[in-house]
Order: C-alpha cells, then sequence, then structure tokens
C-alpha cells in the first residue's frame, strides 16, 4: 500500500482586506507544494479561534493521514470533551475544510465532483439592498435587478433607531449614559409591512424579496410580523426569533405561510434538528464554519433534502472567500438547494483571495480548478492585518429606550 499523505503544518491566517476580520487555515502536507484551505472566520472572536487552532488543533492534526477527513472531524470534535460552540466548531471547520480542499487536489478535481457533480451551472444568490426609507430601498433594488439580479433581500432605517442594516438614533441621556445605539421594536414591525407593499408596487410581482428580523423583536410581535407579511410573498423572512425562542416557530407556521429561514446562529444538531424534523422551517441558514465545517454541512443539507427544507447557507461579508466557495460547491451539489447569500466581494479581498468566485447573471459562477478552486496570497494577506478596533472585533452594544440591552 502506498505510504499515507500526511499533515505536517497547520497555519492561522488572519486578514482583513475590506476592514472585515477573516481567519483561514492552510494544511500543509507531506506532499511537497499540496496544501489545503479552510475557513475559520469567527469575526467578532478571531483571536479565540486562532488559538484554539494553534495550541490545539495543530498539535491534534500533525502526522494524521489528509485522507481520512471523517475519521479526523470526529476524533478532533470529542478530543475536548465540552464540545461544539462557534470557537471550537470553527477551528474544526478550518481544518476540515482544508482536508476537503486537499482530498479534491489530490483526486484534480472541484469540491462539487466528490459529491456527485453539479446539479446546476451556476448558484443563484441574493445581494442586499438597504436605505433610509422605502423609496430608497426600492432604488437600490432596482439597480440590483437591472445587473441581473433575482432576489433581494430588503432591509430599511427606522427614523430615530438603530436597525439591522441601517443606523441612526439618539438614545435618552438620562437612560443610557453610554449613549449606544438605540432600538425599539414596535416602530420597525408597524415599518416593515409598509416597506414591502411599497416594494411590490415599484418592483413588481417577478422580482423575490427577502428580509431579516435578525432575532430584534419580542416573539408575539415576530408572530404578528410574519402574519401580516403573508400578502406580499416573500422568498423568505429570517431569523423571526433568537435560537432560543424557536419554540414560536410552531405558533407561527399555525397561523401563516410566509416561507421561513433560520439559523446562522445555531452551532449544535440538538438546535437545528427538531426544527428540520417537523418541518418548521422552509430554509437552513446555518453559517457552514460555525457548525464545524463542510462534513457536517453536507450531512445536514442531506436531512434537510429529506424534510422538503431548502439550503440557504450564510454567506455574509464575515465569510472568506474560502468559505463562499465551501458554500457554493455545496449549491451546486445538492437538489434541495435554495438560494445563496452574498456579499459582493471587494477588490481587495479578490486581490488576497485569487480564485475567488465569479458573480454574473444572478449568479456565483465556479472556476475548474482542483479543490475549492480559491487561494491565498500569504504576502498580500499580511499587509491587511486587523483594524485597530476598541472593541476588538466586537458588536457594538444595542439597548432599549429604557436602556436594556438588546441582541444586536
Ligand atoms: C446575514 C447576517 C449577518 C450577520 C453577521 C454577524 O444574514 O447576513 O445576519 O449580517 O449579522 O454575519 O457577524
Ligand atoms: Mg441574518
Amino acid at each position: 500500500m502506498a505510504k499515507p499523505v500526511t499533515i505536517q503544518d497547520v497555519k492561522t491566517i488572519l486578514t482583513a482586506p475590506n476592514g472585515i476580520r477573516l481567519v483561514v487555515v492552510k494544511v500543509l502536507t507531506s506532499e511537497p507544494g499540496l496544501y489545503g484551505l479552510g475557513c475559520a472566520t469567527f469575526t467578532q472572536r478571531a483571536y479565540a479561534v486562532a488559538t484554539a487552532i494553534e495550541k490545539y488543533l495543530k498539535p491534534f492534526a500533525i502526522g494524521r493521514d489528509v485522507d481520512r477527513i471523517e475519521d479526523f472531524y470526529q476524533a478532533a470534535y470529542v478530543s475536548s470533551y465540552w464540545r461544539s460552540g462557534p470557537v471550537l466548531n470553527n477551528a474544526l471547520s478550518g481544518l476540515d475544510e482544508a482536508l476537503w480542499d486537499i482530498k479534491a487536489k489530490r483526486a484534480g478535481m472541484p469540491v462539487y465532483q466528490l459529491l456527485g457533480g453539479k446539479c446546476r451551472e451556476a448558484v443563484p444568490v441574493y445581494v442586499h439592498a438597504s436605505g433610509q426609507d422605502a423609496h430608497e430601498v426600492a432604488e437600490r433594488a432596482r439597480a440590483f435587478m437591472e445587473q441581473g439580479f433575482r432576489y433581494i433581500r430588503c432591509q430599511v432605517g427606522i427614523p430615530g433607531l438603530s436597525t439591522y442594516g441601517s443606523r441612526g438614533g439618539k438614545p435618552i441621556a438620562a437612560l443610557n449614559p453610554q449613549q449606544t445605539r438605540t432600538w425599539e421594536p414596535t416602530a420597525y414591525v408597524k415599518a416593515i409591512p409598509k416597506l414591502f407593499e411599497h416594494l411590490r408596487l415599484a418592483l413588481g410581482e417577478d422580482v423575490e424579496l427577502l428580509h431579516d428580523v435578525h432575532e430584534r423583536i419580542p416573539p408575539i410581535q415576530g408572530v404578528w410580523l410574519a402574519k401580516a407579511l403573508e400578502d406580499y410573498r416573500l422568498f423568505f423572512l429570517e431569523d423571526l426569533f433568537a435560537p432560543e425562542d424557536i419554540g414560536y416557530f410552531e405558533m407561527v407556521r399555525q397561523q401563516c405561510a410566509t416561507p421561513l429561514a433560520m439559523g446562522e446562529l445555531f452551532v449544535n444538531p440538538a438546535e437545528y434538528v427538531p426544527l428540520i424534523q417537523r418541518r418548521l422551517i422552509d430554509f437552513i441558514r446555518v453559517h457552514i464554519s460555525d457548525i464545524g465545517g463542510f462534513s457536517m454541512a453536507r450531512k445536514l443539507a442531506a436531512f434537510c433534502e429529506f424534510m422538503g427544507v431548502r439550503t440557504a447557507w450564510h454567506g455574509p461579508g464575515d465569510v472568506s472567500p474560502i468559505g463562499h466557495a465551501a458554500n457554493m460547491h455545496l449549491d451546486l451539489a445538492v437538489p434541495n438547494f435554495g438560494i445563496q447569500e452574498l456579499a459582493l466581494f471587494a477588490e481587495e479581498t479578490r486581490a488576497v483571495f485569487p480564485g475567488c468566485p465569479e458573480v454574473r447573471e444572478g449568479c456565483m459562477w465556479p472556476n475548474d480548478l482542483p479543490g475549492w478552486g480559491v487561494d491565498v496570497d500569504e504576502r498580500l494577506a499580511a499587509q491587511y492585518p486587523f483594524p485597530e478596533d476598541p472593541l476588538n472585533g466586537a458588536w457594538p452594544e444595542v439597548r432599549r429606550l429604557d436602556g436594556t440591552v438588546i441582541r444586536p
């Protein structure tokens, strides 16, 4: 039997082209020139992930057979005894995805081939249109439609408040002495049905519209909002509830047919399996590196297929191009693909990550290179260190008018 190719070294690459903190793992092998890349980006706690890789996973990985991805995944997952969580899952994802990249390079094929090949030529994406009012959102959405995008997520500013997707608002000094961002849910839930009424009139019936609640409202207002939006036929309504409140999905299901997308904050199968099994959501939106990487995500996609749930992997700016490529390869190969979120790549990001997927005709397109098809220029990556930030990458605080901290 041929001698196995083994893991020789693991490098953690921290880079912030476009100002967003990204974490990428490079696994080097015993075969000269053969390496793989994986995404381990948890932007708010990037250094914690880097430590988990450098101090724990790297020594664990060195010397192991690069071909045994599943075995590596299982062994690494339980090696901490207390497992899961965004830090350890992202660290694991970095290595797991790098091993998929290596396996596909050894096979001389793009990763999607290892999953059975393409179900589609390219991956339709949704882009983000945000504005201060409904007119501005409609204008931005129309500009995207003119560029060929057919799925658009629409977020609107709420006067005086700091909404997800737009800032603003002045807190009451006596109640909020730190003068943090402010948020109240009622004005928002009243404004959103009006936004979509305007958008349907302005943009017509053909475009697919999406919206992200970002778990910012009390659950019963979420139930009301899902019903109030039913007439505007959203493609999906996202994160209506926090992971802590998923018991409310059943209530929404009994009352309306607004399609529901959930999951970017999930880290553990115990959170997402019951929702899928009971058909309480329509789109699974996990952040692939946050659930442990590609190995876990492909199993999740297959489980969703049996339950009629479609995929919509999380694809914001704080996913590296390696992570976007992982999303795309899975999207290409699964029959239950729903849609792919995409924060359009900045020029600097494209330069740091040669092979970054092309975006045209409203879709992300793969290249035919073996592996993910995306590389990292380490010299250039080093020219984009993490920006100075008093919050060290964390979310700024958001508070109610009475000063209570709420979810961002
Ligand atoms: C989305 C998300 C993101 C997250 C961000 C957190 O649906 O795109 O909600 O914008 O807020 O990825 O870091
Ligand atoms: Mg979201």
